[in-house]
Parts: structure tokens; C-alpha cells; sequence
């Protein structure tokens, strides 16, 4: 008998939708205990929020986040705002009981996100951070084959996110869709919009980072803000690099911009181990590219494996083998997770706690970038 797990959604752009999808579809490819019902979704404009409902098939609709948490006919509070409104939402939730679903970064901060992470955990609520890029299957293959000890030890670790949909000048910050751009909305820039994917990916492959020196760069100095209607200083980083010693001894090297001309969302990762090597990129995301020193030698090369095998991670709940899914499905898998987890009573990551972990590396990547130096995590 299914138990529905009443979604009460909060914000309603391309997260929105992204979400909204998953629960949707869920059901019908898992079988599980907790199933989605869209109960209400909120926004301040009414007839947005009207239209989303309509669109996406929740129940009801709220212009007010407090009254949306006061409701007891929800169960879960899906928090799909601009990342400073995070901290406030998911404080409140938990207070109401309310498991929490929080789009990622945590929280603009390490502190605001310490104080997410006590209130989750003093109220006992189920939470979990929308770093949907660990349950593409080949990434969650490639975190079997390290697991398995199949790399041996790692010596590197490599990624990047590139974008260019902001270089030209004429963009504004602030505002429907482009909160990205302003600090004060999304405390930082590709640090804690893109870094952050990569950092949560690489926390969980490679375990934790030790220190780490960084440089930021803003490369477009002032923008009109929107809602302002002004000239205003750009406050977030355009483009984040940075080093880094992991704790089990590798090097990282990460790299993220929104100036790479040509790059849409080319998120890429790469790690040399002892034994072997893989590669995976967003771009091709259902392929993981694998090198095995232990091969024999004239056999031995690069080989690019097709993850859409009944054996691969998630992949015996969609089509017959060899047929690919998508960027969308991540999200499916994420809400499939969550759900089994109510039924086993094991949390599924990344929770508040674990992204804390991926916080505190923004905030230490932010910092050295600032001051110019190494900085502890
Ligand atoms: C920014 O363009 C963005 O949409 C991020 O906010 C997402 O987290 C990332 O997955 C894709 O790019």
C-alpha cells in the first residue's frame, strides 16, 4: 500500500520544473513504499503560481512560504528559491516538522548552513541537498568501480564547469532568472553555483579536502541591476580556480567560469589511480571512459563504456539495454532515493551535514581567493 509523501513546493523556476518532473515520473519506473503527491506549490505572484500548479499538476497554491509550512496536509518542503532565502525556509520547516528537499548550494554560508544543520537535526526531519549530478549511473558506477578499489590509490583529481552565458556586458543582476549574477541573492558566483556540483561529486568519490588556494575573477565590473534599475557593482566571482590536497593524500585541480566561449554546461571530471583512470562528461553523460593499466599490454587503452546496462547503477528501472537517459533523470533517481530511504530509515545523501562538508570548501575557496593564500577547510 502506497504512503503519499505530500510535496509542498517553494519556488517554482528551472529547479522548479527539474523537481516537479522527477516526482511526477517517479512512480512510474520505482517501485516504492513513499510516493510523491504535488500538493501545493508557492510563489508570491499568484497567477504564476496558478499557471505552475496547472502546468505540473500540484493541488493547490500558496503566495506565502510561512503558510505553505503551516499546512499539515504537507509533508515535505521542496526549497527551490535563490539560495538566501535557503537558510530562513528550511530553519522554519524544520521547526513545523517538515522534511526538507533544499536545492543546492546549502546556504549562502557555512554559518547560516551550521545553523541549517542543528535545526534539521534537533527537529529529527529527513533532508536532503539537490546535488543531482552524483545519480547520473555513471557517475554513481564510477563511485562503485573506486570503491571496489578498481583505481587503487588516486593521485588526481580533475574537474570543471564551464559555462559563457554571461559575458556579455548588456546582462542585468537581480531578478527572475538572473539572481544568479547578484551576491546578495546567491552569495557567490560559479563558486557556489557550479564549484559546489563539483566539489559534492568530488567529496563523495574521493573523500575529503584538507586545504585549498583559489582565484577568482569578476571580469564584467558593473551590471544595471534589475531590480534597482541601476548601475551596480558586480560582487560575484565569474570564474573560480583552485587547488587543492584531498585527505587520502591526491591533488585537485578545479576550474569554473561562465567566460568559456562555446561551453554550456561542460561539466567534466577525471581521476588517475594506481591501476587506472576514468573520465565522464556531462556533455556525453551516459558514456564513462575507463582505463585499465591491467590489461594486457597490446590490448590495453581508453575504453568508453556505454552505462546503460541492466547491471548499472539505476538503469533496470528505465528502458531494455543500451538505451541512454538523460540530465532529467537524476533528479528522478534523487526523489527514488529519498523516498527509499523513508522506507529503510537510512538517510540519503547529501544531507544538510554532508553539503555543510561542500560548504565549507566554497567558503574556504572564497577565501583564499580573497586573501590570496592557502587556506585549512
Ligand atoms: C546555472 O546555469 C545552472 O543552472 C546551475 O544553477 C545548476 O545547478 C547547474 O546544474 C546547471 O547550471
Amino acid at each position: 500500500m502506497s504512503k503519499p509523501l505530500r510535496i509542498g513546493m517553494i519556488g517554482y523556476g528551472f529547479m522548479g520544473r527539474a523537481h516537479s518532473n522527477a516526482y511526477n515520473r517517479v512512480a512510474n519506473f520505482f517501485k516504492l513504499e513513499h510516493t510523491p503527491v504535488l500538493q501545493a506549490v508557492c510563489a508570491r505572484d499568484e497567477e504564476k503560481a496558478k499557471a505552475f500548479a496547472e502546468t505540473w499538476g500540484y493541488k493547490s497554491i500558496e503566495t506565502d512560504w510561512r503558510k505553505l509550512i503551516a499546512r499539515d496536509d504537507i509533508d515535505a518542503v521542496d526549497i527551490c528559491t535563490p539560495n538566501n532565502l535557503h537558510k530562513e525556509i528550511a530553519i522554519a520547516a524544520a521547526q513545523a516538522g517538515k522534511m526538507i528537499l533544499c536545492e543546492k548550494p546549502l546556504a549562502m554560508n557555512v554559518a547560516e548552513g551550521e545553523e541549517m544543520c542543528a535545526a534539521v537535526e534537533k527537529a529529527g526531519v529527513a533532508n536532503i541537498v539537490w546535488y543531482n549530478y552524483r545519480r547520473i549511473p555513471a557517475v554513481t558506477f564510477a563511485k562503485q568501480l573506486i570503491d571496489e578499489g578498481k583505481l587503487g590509490r588516486i593521485f588526481h583529481y580533475r574537474a570543471n564547469f564551464l559555462q559563457d552565458w554571461t559575458i556579455s556586458a548588456d546582462l542585468p543582476q537581480g531578478g527572475q532568472g538572473l539572481w544568479r549574477l547578484d551576491s546578495a541573492a546567491a552569495g557567490s558566483g560559479v563558486t557556489g553555483d557550479l564549484l559546489a556540483h563539483c566539489i559534492d561529486t568530488a567529496l563523495w568519490l574521493n573523500g575529503g579536502i584538507s586545504d585549498v588556494t583559489a582565484m577568482t575573477e569578476t571580469f564584467i565590473k558593473e551590471r544595471k541591476h534589475t531590480l534597482t534599475g541601476k548601475m551596480e557593482k558586480v560582487t560575484i566571482d565569474d570564474a573560480c580556480s583552485f587547488l587543492c590536497h584531498f585527505q587520502n593524500g591526491s591533488l585537485g585541480l578545479f576550474e569554473s567560469t561562465r567566460y568559456a566561449r562555446g561551453h554550456k554546461a561542460l561539466y567534466t571530471l577525471e581521476i588517475n589511480g594506481e591501476f587506472g583512470s576514468i573520465k565522464w562528461d556531462l556533455h556525453d553523460l551516459h558514456r564513462l571512459q575507463w582505463f585499465d593499466y591491467r590489461d594486457a599490454g597490446n590490448l590495453r587503452g581508453w575504453s568508453s563504456i556505454h552505462v546503460t546496462d541492466g547491471d548499472h547503477p539505476y538503469m533496470n528501472k528505465w528502458w531494455v539495454p543500451g538505451l541512454a537517459i538523460g540530465y532529467e533523470h537524476s533528479f528522478v533517481h534523487q526523489v527514488a532515493d529519498f523516498c527509499e530511504s523513508l522506507s529503510t530509515g537510512k538517510p540519503a545523501g547529501p544531507t544538510f551535514r554532508d553539503s555543510l562538508e561542500t560548504q565549507k570548501v566554497c567558503d574556504a575557496v572564497l577565501k583564499s581567493a580573497a586573501e590570496h593564500n592557502w587556506q585549512k577547510v
